[in-house]
């Protein structure tokens, strides 16, 4: 399957940001668009501007309400992501999760109204430092598959992302043998819940990628490519990621 190399703007970036946007374009040639998918989820505030431009690199949302529409103030229907141009959402992240209180059955209806709208619905899981250390992480990366994936799916309209909470932004990584080991049972899982559909889920890494373990952990058995955030900012480093491949 087509690896695809997302990133994740979080709350960075302005409209001159495009310069980032543009190099990628740039750099995501011919050889590379054969090989690798990528996409650029920025700020919702920028994706009308970001969309008519973006060619070969797709652009998403960061999160969406699971309404069509209604009296929920700051929040972004799935309808109005697709409208401004976005093909993709992320649905989940364990950001999202914390300091809004998501949990797996609000997750759950955010990937199904991406996928009603016609996005692709990006489903993050991962366990915390503590949750690791104390040996439920396959336990608790189960419950959040079971609870948070959509009722169906398709090899095009579910993409999953394993994030473990204390990797992300912290510069640290688990082990090529523990990627594979949450990775290899989360593939499981797609199999149980979807049928055959499961085993062309794309199943992401994400959590301090960066070009400099990128090769590591993009060829660890079932990654499908990886979620990034802080190496996503800079053109220069988010293709030397997509490198990888
Ligand atoms: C994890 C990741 C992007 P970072 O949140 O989703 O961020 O690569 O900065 O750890």
């Amino acid at each position: 399957m087509k690896p695809l190399v997302a990133g994740n703007w979080k709350m960075n970036g302005v409209a001159a940001s495009v310069a980032e946007l543009d190099a990628m374009i740039a750099g995501h040639d011919a050889a590379s668009r054969a090989v690798v998918d990528l996409a650029i989820c920025p700020p919702a505030v920028l994706i009308a501007a970001f969309a008519p431009r973006s060619g070969p690199i797709a652009i998403g949302g960061q999160d969406c309400h699971a309404k069509v529409s209604g009296a929920h103030t700051g929040d972004i229907a799935a309808e109005q992501l697709k409208d401004a141009g976005a093909t993709m959402v992320i649905v989940g992240h364990s950001e999202r999760r914390t300091d809004h209180g998501e949990t797996d059955e609000i997750v759950r209806a955010k990937a199904e109204a991406a996928q009603r709208a016609g996005l692709v619905a990006i489903v993050c899981v991962g366990e915390t430092e503590a949750e690791r250390k104390s040996g439920r992480a396959l336990y608790v990366v189960g419950t959040q598959v079971d609870g948070s994936m959509p009722a169906s799916a398709t090899a095009e309209s579910l993409v999953v992302a394993y994030e473990p909470v204390w990797a992300i932004g912290t510069g640290l990584v688990p082990t090529a043998a523990d990627v594979a080991e949450v990775h290899g049972f989360i593939r499981a899982k797609l199999v149980a819940l979807y049928g055959p559909v499961g085993e062309s889920v794309r199943i992401l890494y994400g959590g301090s990628v960066k070009p400099s373990n990128a090769k590591e952990l993009l060829s660890v058995k079932n990654v499908n490519g990886a979620l990034v955030g802080g190496a996503s900012l800079k053109a220069t480093d988010f293709l030397a990621i997509a490198a990888a491949y």
